[in-house]
Parts: structure tokens; C-alpha cells; sequence
């Protein structure tokens, strides 16, 4: 990765905002930043010299080698605390990154639903009364970053609209994943021309909803694009896709075809089986490795009693190279290709079992 340099031609402090690359809440977080950079910092910079704050996108790992040169003035969002390097505020709600040491006061770390929301609650902390718009638009992203969505929500969010009806932009949810969509076009390089661009928002807008530079980019054709690539992978999904009723499990076995077609939808199986407690995915990584995705029905969290992250843990221990784990309800391993079936079933068994 290349070394980022900063410019040297304003007086204030060489700000620079990283953010979590390819990813709609790291998005958000650094355009909630720059449009609240002020009442979030406790700064008084001029709207000319935070405009002028580059925004750049990582990934998570590159924050963890510490291949990124860091300095203090930097805000990092929605990506890991750099180990080595006091950086100007850190921002992050993954519960995986959970600090193991004590925290300066520019780091904030808290379990919460998004990065997005995170930034949103302090800046209201720090005394800004939140509007309607700013609100609802926090809902979403909380929603849409860890997935808390109802099966109706999904329906409106994942699926075209009927026949002869537009997009409900009134609804701050899929207004959201409209915005949301050039981001998950999983092109780093527009990624990357986007977080520099369109960050810079307008100050009459209180959030993304109704920033006209983001809707200058006709999100809703990008959007479209998505929906397609949802139904395809769901109309192909449909020929191979299985609900055991014995263990009230789905699977979702990739070997049975030969090549995926569309974007994945991970909210369709318990679409499909809403009746089914567990899921398992099984997809051929290479010549001799596969991965098993498992997890519990995503609305109905309720019904995972087992510890996914474990199992996975010790299935990845038990057949492959230790590679794998998670969370309480999700997780996934990678394991030798001639086992699969093997780990198919004890999985299985366990979850009977847990009965
Ligand atoms: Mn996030």
C-alpha cells in the first residue's frame, strides 16, 4: 500500500480523516465527521478548511501490520486502534476491536450498532440537538450495520419495489441503502473517488438523506443495479438450496453448482425457510480447502442455542488449520475439502443435540 503524505499548504494542523474503505457505515462516518467536524473535535475551523481535510479509505488489516503512517492529527473511524501511534481521535464499535488497553481521551471505543451512530450520539453529547432527519437517518445506519432488520424491512430494502411503484425515498431506511449502494459496488478505486468527493457535504443538510452532492450521483441507478443482483442470486439459489426439517437447518451447498451468479443476499434463506433455526453455507475456497458458513436464523436470534464462534473454532481445529471462529450466533471455518461432509454432520448433531 502506498504511504499517504499530507499537504502543507493550510495553517491549520494537517487533518486527515481514515476511514473503513469499501464499507457504507466507514462512508457515513467520515461524512458525519466532516459535517460536524466542529461540534465532534471541539475545533473551530472554518467550513473552507474542512473541506480541505482529505478523506481516505483503509482496510482494517492495514491498521493492524501498521503498514499506514500514522500522525497525531489523524481521526481514524471504524477501523482498529493503532497500536503504536496516539492519533488525533479514534472512533470504533466492533466488538472484536475492543481495546486491551487503558484509552486516551481521543480514543472512544463502544459496543454500539455502528461507527455512524457512535459519532452521531457524541456529538449530541457534546451538545448539538439532534433533528428529525439526523435521528432517523442514525436509526438506519444502527439497522444496517449490525443487521437488526425485520423480515418486512428486508422486504422493502432487498427486494424491487411492486410493479408500477418508485422507491419509497420517504423511508429514511431504504433512502439509506439507496446512498448506501455505489459504496457496495465493491470497486475499491470509485470507492476511494467517492469518500474524497462526496464527503464534502453541504452545510444545509443535516445528514446523508438529503445531501445534493450524493444525490448528484444518481444513487438510484446504482441502487437498481443492487436489486438486480440480488434477484439473480436468489433465482439461482432457489435450484440448490435445501431446508432439513429434522434439524431445522438450511444448507446452502455451493458444490452443487459451477459458478454463483448475482449478489449475495444474505437475508434470503430465513426469507425463504422463516420456520428454520440454523444455516449452513459450504463453498469450495481452492484445490484443497473449503469454507463453512454457520449461523443462526438472523431473525430469530432467539432460537441459536449453541456458541457458533466456538463450534466453528473447533471445527476449523478438528479438520482444517485452525482457521476459524466468530460470534455467539454467526461464525464461519475453513477446513480441509474432504471433511466437509464430515463437519456437515457433527454440526448438525450439535445443534440437535442443543435441543
Ligand atoms: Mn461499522
Amino acid at each position: 500500500m502506498t504511504k499517504e503524505t499530507t499537504t502543507t499548504s493550510n495553517a491549520i494542523p494537517h487533518f486527515r480523516i481514515i476511514t473503513h474503505a469499501g464499507c457504507t457505515d466507514g462512508f457515513f462516518s467520515a461524512w458525519i465527521t466532516k459535517r460536524y467536524f466542529n461540534e465532534l473535535t471541539g475545533l473551530n475551523l472554518t467550513r473552507e478548511e474542512i473541506t480541505k481535510i482529505p478523506v481516505i479509505g483503509h482496510k482494517p488489516a492495514e491498521v493492524q501490520t501498521g503498514e499506514i503512517e500514522l500522525t497525531e492529527h489523524d481521526i481514524l473511524l471504524d477501523l482498529p486502534l493503532p497500536e503504536n501511534t496516539k492519533v488525533f481521535l479514534w472512533v470504533d464499535h466492533h466488538s472484536s476491536a475492543k481495546p486491551k488497553r487503558d484509552l486516551d481521551q481521543h480514543e472512544h471505543w463502544e459496543q454500539l450498532p455502528s461507527c455512524t451512530g457512535q459519532l452521531i450520539a457524541m456529538i449530541e453529547k457534546n451538545g448539538l440537538t439532534l433533528s428529525k432527519e439526523l435521528k432517523n437517518f442514525k436509526i438506519a445506519m444502527d439497522k444496517i450495520d449490525s443487521a437488526d432488520y425485520t423480515e418486512a424491512e428486508i422486504m422493502q430494502a432487498y427486494y424491487h419495489p411492486k410493479e408500477g411503484t418508485e422507491f419509497d425515498t420517504k423511508n429514511p431506511l431504504i433512502t439509506t441503502h439507496i446512498l448506501a449502494s455505489f459504496i457496495h459496488t465493491k470497486d475499491l478505486f470509485l470507492n476511494t473517488v467517492l469518500l474524497a468527493n462526496l464527503t464534502n457535504c453541504s452545510p444545509k443538510a443535516d445528514s446523508p438523506l438529503t445531501d445534493p452532492s450524493l444525490w448528484a450521483v444518481k444513487p438510484t441507478l446504482f441502487y437498481q443495479s443492487q436489486l438486480n443482483g440480488y434477484q439473480e442470486w436468489r433465482d439461482q439459489v432457489d435450484t440448490y438450496i435445501e431446508y432439513n426439517k429434522e434439524f431445522k437447518t438450511i444448507i446452502q451447498d455451493t458444490r452443487k453448482i459451477h459458478r454463483s451468479f448475482g449478489i449475495v443476499d444474505r437475508f434470503y434463506a430465513y426469507i425463504k425457510f422463516p420456520e428454520a433455526s440454523y444455516g449452513i453455507v459450504i463453498k469450495e475456497r481452492n484445490e484443497t480447502l473449503a469454507y463453512l458458513g454457520v449461523g443462526c436464523n438472523i431473525f430469530h436470534k432467539e432460537r441459536c442455542k449453541v456458541d457458533i464462534g466456538r463450534l466453528c473454532k473447533n471445527i476449523a481445529t478438528k479438520f482444517g488449520t485452525g482457521g476459524g471462529g466468530g460470534h455467539k450466533t454467526v461464525g464461519g471455518c475453513v477446513i480441509r475439502k474432504e471433511h466437509v461432509d464430515e463437519a456437515k454432520k457433527i454440526i448438525l448433531n450439535t445443534f440437535e443435540s442443543a435441543e
